[in-house]
Formats: structure tokens, C-alpha cells, sequence
């Protein structure tokens, strides 16, 4: 999809991006979002749910083979999540590298992971994997009219 404000040859993303319920919990909304708006992310989706147990379920559909499906369901319903959509050059996989590993104490301290979580089960972000999954996340997240078609004034400072 070009984006009228970048050159044409630049193609942007969009990822899926999820404050887990510890961290809405613990007030760390403000940290996160800031973290994606200082890089120079665009802001397209934004909202609070409370995810029921069949859009959880349907979000970890590819782990349900896992023995730890039924409590990650269980925790994604544990209380509201903060559901993004980010737009920006290479979004999916430079998101995943700000949230660092899995395994928050696997994750380098500068990512959100390593900076303000220890545990697997409680590593208080979610950002989609690839490019196709964004696809299916977002659409599973958000209706096509909740998602803002806008320009920041700022994205001749960001891309060249
Ligand atoms: P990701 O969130 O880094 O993409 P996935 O493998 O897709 O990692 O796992 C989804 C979520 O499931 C993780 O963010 C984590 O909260 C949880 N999880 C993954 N592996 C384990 C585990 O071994 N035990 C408990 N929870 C896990």
C-alpha cells in the first residue's frame, strides 16, 4: 500500500500491537505507547477491550496445542488490553525487536520485555509475528472503520 506522503517506492506496514492485562494493571500503558511514538510509528488503531474468551482463543489459535494455551486464554481475559495498530517502514519486525524475546529474562534490558517484565507468562506486550499474521490480527481486532487514515505533519522528518 503507497503512502501518498513517502516516496512511492516505499511500501508501509501495518502490525498488531496488544498491552497485555499485567501491564494495563501495572499503569504501564503511557511507557509503551511512548516507546512506539518517539521511534517514529504512526498511531492508525487504537482501543480498550476486554477480550472475551472466543478472540483470545481465536488470537492463540496457532498455540492451542500448547500446554500453556488454557492460562494464556485464561490471562488475555483477565482484565482490558490495549489494542494498536502501528504503520510505519518495516513496523512488524522492528516492533518485535523493541519488545524484545519471549522470554523477558531472555530479552535485552532496552526492550519493553527485558525493561519491565520477568516472567514468560506475564511479559506485558503482544506484537504480530510476520507481516500475514498483522493481517489476520488486525482484522480480528479491529473493524475496517476504526482504523484512521491520516498523515502526521511529522513524517518529512522521519523518512527521507
Ligand atoms: P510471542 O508473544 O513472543 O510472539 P509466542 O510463542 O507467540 O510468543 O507465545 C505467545 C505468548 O504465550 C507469549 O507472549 C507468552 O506470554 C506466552 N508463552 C509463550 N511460551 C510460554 C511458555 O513456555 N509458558 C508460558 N507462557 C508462554
Amino acid at each position: 500500500r503507497p503512502c501518498r506522503a513517502l516516496p512511492l517506492t516505499c511500501r508501509v506496514e501495518r502490525t498488531f500491537t496488544a498491552i497485555k492485562p499485567d501491564a494495563v494493571n501495572r499503569g504501564l500503558i503511557g511507557e509503551i505507547i511512548t516507546r512506539f511514538e518517539r521511534k517514529g510509528y504512526k498511531l492508525v488503531g487504537l482501543k480498550l477491550v476486554r477480550p472475551t474468551q472466543p478472540l483470545a482463543e481465536t488470537h492463540y489459535a496457532e498455540l492451542a496445542s500448547k500446554p500453556f494455551y488454557p492460562s494464556l486464554v485464561q490471562f488475555l481475559c483477565s482484565g482490558p488490553v490495549v489494542a494498536m495498530c502501528w504503520e510505519g517502514k518495516d513496523v512488524v519486525r522492528t516492533a518485535r525487536k523493541m519488545l524484545g524475546a519471549t522470554n523477558p529474562l531472555e530479552s535485552d534490558p532496552s526492550t519493553i520485555r527485558g525493561a519491565y517484565a520477568i516472567d514468560v507468562g506475564r511479559n506485558v506486550v503482544h506484537s504480530s509475528d510476520a507481516v500475514s499474521t498483522a493481517e489476520r490480527e488486525i482484522a480480528l481486532w479491529f473493524r475496517p472503520e476504526e482504523l484512521v487514515e491520516w498523515a502526521p505533519t511529522s513524517l518529512q522528518w522521519i523518512y527521507e
